[in-house]
């Protein structure tokens, strides 16, 4: 488990956010916005994507991982059908919400120009996946503002911003949660210890020293969010570990449950791992549109309820009612 000094030494040392301001503003109004609708709506931060590590600090090169962002894009939007307002906190340029369907490869094949004149049409082909989304995206984030996103790239933005959404929602105690599915890099190189220009290409082979990234879910849960409902994702390619994996760190972060899924199937199903027991979560196979975080979300909102009655018989009944 990662001290408080080695936490507080990565958030010394990382190179501030640019935005902060900005992004403090646009949180404090969307949780006061949500929190004030019609006596209060549930709000979860879903991190989504994976952070990438830089090799200069004039960064040219990187470590990154696979994450595609389908996981957190897919939930958010289940849980935005659930009633909850998001936080989606993503990897810049990975999956987003109600975009799953359009063709990223090339965006650009979904319009045309059908005649000499100045309108661009979508494609009859695309016509469909392009309207939901844009009804989607103007229905949840515009019109009824249940759909925050904040970009991030590096692990140091990451982090950061993880910080700033979990204080920020410390006031909504248990009717907030965190959704960490963003495959956060373990290993990543010290600001300080970082080189400032391109590293050279003409020195032979190249030697790089990684230093494990503290990990932040204890201090989330201990000091950031303390009330918050916290899932936290396990992933492993050795299916035979996976759950044992996920049970240790389901005790050693005390959060409310870890998701555990394998690389090669984690579309098909996951493990909800609890002290309750272990869930195994499949798609509807009979339906080909089924995805697993349909039933996935169902189950985590339907827990998140229980917690929130349990944490109301703790507190007096004159408090915050939701
Ligand atoms: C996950 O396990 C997510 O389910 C995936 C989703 C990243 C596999 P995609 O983005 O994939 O849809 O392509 N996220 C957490 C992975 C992770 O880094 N977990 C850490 C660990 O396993 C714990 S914080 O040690």
């Amino acid at each position: 488990m990662s001290s408080e000094g080695e936490i507080s030494s990565f958030f010394e040392s990382s190179p501030p956010l640019k935005n902060m301001e900005e992004i403090v503003e646009k949180l404090n109004q969307f949780i006061n916005w949500n929190f004030s609708w019609q006596g209060g709506r549930r709000i979860v931060c879903v991190t989504s994507g994976g952070t990438t590590v830089p090799l200069e600090q004039r960064c040219v090169r990187y470590i990154d991982n696979f994450s595609s962002g389908n996981r957190g894009a897919a939930s958010t939007e289940n849980f935005i059908k659930a009633g909850y307002a998001v936080i989606f906190l993503y990897r810049r340029g990975t999956c987003q919400p109600y975009c799953r369907y359009l063709p990223d490869d090339p965006f650009l094949e979904c319009f045309e120009f059908p005649d000499k004149t100045n309108n661009i049409q979508v494609r009859a082909s695309h016509l469909e996946a392009v309207k939901m989304a844009v009804m989607d995206q103007q229905r949840v984030a515009v019109s009824e503002r249940r759909l925050l996103k904040l970009p991030f790239s590096t692990i140091y933005e990451y982090l950061q911003m993880l910080r700033l959404v979990a204080t920020a929602l410390k006031d909504i105690g248990p009717y907030s949660m965190f959704y960490l599915a963003a495959a956060v890099s373990d290993f990543y190189v010290p600001w300080e210890s970082m080189t400032e220009h391109k590293i050279e290409s003409g020195s032979g082979p190249l030697e790089i020293r990684l230093a494990q990234v503290p990990k932040m879910i204890s201090i989330l849960r201990s000091n950031w969010a303390p009330k918050a409902f916290c899932i936290s994702f396990k992933l492993e390619t050795d299916s035979k570990i996976l759950i044992e994996k996920a049970t240790k760190a389901l005790r050693k972060y005390k959060v409310h449950a870890v998701v555990a899924n394998e690389l090669s199937t984690r579309k098909e199903e996951v493990v909800v791992v609890s002290s309750s027991g272990n869930v195994v979560v499949r798609r509807d196979c009979d339906k080909p549109e089924s995805i697993v975080e349909d039933n996935l979300i169902r189950i985590i909102v339907a827990r998140h309820s229980t917690y929130i009655i349990e944490s109301q018989l703790l507190i007096p009944s004159t408090s915050t009612t939701v």
